[in-house]
């Protein structure tokens, strides 16, 4: 007989009855930690949609692997390991977003002739397995940004369109205050994303360990933009010169059309809730080409075509623009 044995870690993000639901029924305060181990018949889809959660799951015949699992997945999935100290706190379950259906192609050890031939003027991808920033992405853990960068003064954008209003304020300030998911019904103009306008100088010392991916186009310079944001932020439909775009931790999600196909959406009003309101809709002909891409991974995009971004977590992330 198979058993299937659990454990799920998990933080309370918000205070309320039921935070760890639906594998405990723990009454949570704020940061409160939970460790829930269960034996069932059934395997545990339920982990997912709590608000902070580390599942790890083993079937396994009943006997004593049981308990070197269980130790084993404790041991692996330590609160925070891995994600550089930023809250993977995903959507929260009260954000109800449309299903990703991925329709970018993934390419793992592309070269570049490949690219120039079947992407860099016709259509995105995701890169995979090009470059080793392992360095970099240990550089941007909080704390060690913190230590770092906290006094710098960061430049803010809003999350919009059109006529980006700025905002300067240390970066300590950005992250213990502004860091927060998005609220669904604030409006694009109304919310602050650090991405670009970064101080080359002051940031030097880390930008240093970027390796951009390395595949050029004739006649351009690259540029970078790096950014950190709450889950639930992005920002809306634009178009610009290529360029990529390398989340360091966290995950996003973007929508991209080619240059001839203007989205519908509002330039006031956020990706999600773009997504939210107008993406259902969407015949499956006027669906944008989308994907998610986690830490490690690139997406190119060629000149002009149009993109929206969409944070599922936290993300630290960087862009190479080719200009
Ligand atoms: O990463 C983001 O959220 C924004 C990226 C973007 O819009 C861009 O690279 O132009």
């Amino acid at each position: 007989m198979y058993v299937c044995m659990y454990v799920c870690v998990c933080v309370c993000m918000k205070e309320k009855a039921g935070c760890c639901l639906p594998i405990a029924t723990a009454v949570g305060a704020v940061g409160q930690w939970f460790v829930v181990t269960q034996v069932s018949t059934e395997f545990p889809v339920c982990c997912a949609p709590a608000p902070r959660m580390f599942m790890a799951a083993a079937t396994i015949r009943l006997g004593p692997l049981l308990l070197f699992v269980l130790w084993t997945t404790v041991t692996v999935v330590l609160p925070g390991s891995g994600e550089g100290g930023w809250q993977l706190s995903g959507l929260g379950t009260a954000v109800a977003v449309p299903e990703e259906r991925c329709t970018v192609e993934r390419q793992a050890h592309l070269t570049y002739s490949e690219f120039m031939q079947h992407y860099a003027f016709v259509k995105p991808v995701i890169l995979q397995g090009l470059t080793d920033n392992s360095r970099f992405r240990a550089l941007c853990s909080r704390e060690n940004l913190l230590a770092s960068f906290g006094d710098n003064v960061v430049r803010l954008s809003t999350a919009n369109t059109y006529s980006y209003r700025k905002v300067d304020l240390p970066f300590q300030e950005y992250v213990e205050q502004l860091l927060h998911p998005q609220d669904p019904t604030s409006l694009g103009n109304d919310t602050l994303y650090f991405f670009g306008d970064n101080n080359f100088t002051e940031w030097a010392p880390l930008f240093q360990h970027y390796s951009p991916p390395p595949f050029r186009l004739l006649g351009t310079t690259p540029a970078y933009s790096f950014g950190i944001a709450g889950a639930g932020s992005g920002v809306p439909f634009h178009w610009h010169g290529p360029g990529f775009s390398e989340v360091i931790y966290g995950r996003k999600r973007w929508f991209l059309y080619p240059p001839e196909k203007t989205p519908e959406f509002h330039p006031n009003k956020t990706t999600l809730a773009w997504l939210q309101e107008i993406y259902p809709s969407l015949a499956p002909s006027a669906r944008p080409l989308e994907c998610t891409i986690q830490a490690g991974e690139v997406l190119y995009f060629p000149d002009r075509w149009w993109h929206a971004t969409l944070n599922l977590d936290t993300s630290v992330f960087i862009s190479t623009f080719l200009g």
